[in-house]
């Protein structure tokens, strides 16, 4: 019976890291010091600490060299912008037909521009000018009598003064508001023939705007043409001096 009961006491030893079972065969075995373990295993690695505190700002550091190497290509076109207003009407197309009565149209262009450009020019040389039409009036506000205007005129490639309709001669005595007289000498004169006035061309007069009673030729002495403030004309003596103005 006690040899049984050391085997038994042996086996419990075996399996006695099953804890109920050593329990209950405390009590009834002798103490028996067992065999050491072998060491256990490393445990596995700690937790990675926390990250240490950021020290001073550096200093800054030198600039970098340029790159290498050409600008790159420009970027994409960007969107399209808001939509302008209709632009000016086009200028009048080419005539149809052949290709002669094109460049036949043409050169009629630029013959007629070029005339007017050269117009145009002269009219700048003046200090005061006023359109009416296709005619210009010039000053440069001299005053003088009637012989030394029509040259003042004709020096610059104009005529003197002399409105054809009522238009002109409004346009004309309009420009007094700059000139320093109120009498504007006009190109029409009767000194060829007295009491027929005509022009520089020696031609009779399609328009005229005489003042009531005039012309008089008073004292037989009056073969020049003055237009006044109001827009009538008068004849008066070639000595007068009055404003020049020419035409063009
Ligand atoms: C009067 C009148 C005109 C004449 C001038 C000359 C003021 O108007 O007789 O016909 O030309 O005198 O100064
Ligand atoms: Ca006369
Ligand atoms: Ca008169």
């Amino acid at each position: 019976m006690a040899v049984l009961k050391h085997y038994l006491c042996a086996a419990l030893i075996l399996i006695q890291f099953v804890p109920d079972l050593l329990a209950a065969s405390d009590s009834s075995c002798p103490a028996f010091a067992g065999v050491p373990g072998t060491p256990g295993h490393n445990g596995s690695p700690g937790r990675d600490g926390r990250d240490g505190r950021d020290g001073f700002p550096g200093q800054k550091g030198e600039k970098g060299d340029p790159g290498i190497g050409a600008q790159g290509p420009p970027g994409k076109m960007g969107p399209a912008g808001l939509i302008g207003s209709k632009g000016e009407k086009g200028n009048a197309g080419p005539p149809g037909g052949d290709v002669q009565s094109t460049l036949t149209a043409q050169q009629s262009d630029v013959k007629y521009l070029t005339e007017r450009l050269t117009v145009v020019e002269k009219v700048l040389g003046f200090q005061t000018f006023k359109k009416v039409g296709k005619k210009y009036f010039v000053s440069d506000g001299l005053v003088a009598n009637f012989e030394k205007a029509q040259s003042l005129c004709s020096d610059t490639g104009a005529k003197i003064a002399l409105p054809r309709n009522e238009d002109e001669n409004k346009v004309l005595v309009s420009m007094n508001d700059t000139l320093k007289s109120s009498f504007i000498y006009i190109g029409a004169t009767d000194k060829e023939k007295e009491g027929l006035f005509v022009d520089i061309d020696n031609q009779p007069l399609t328009f005229t705007k005489w003042k009531k009673n005039e012309p008089n030729d008073y004292n037989g002495n009056e073969d020049c043409t003055i237009a006044e403030k109001s827009g009538v004309w008068n004849d008066i003596r070639c000595t007068f001096e009055a404003n020049v103005v020419c035409e063009l």
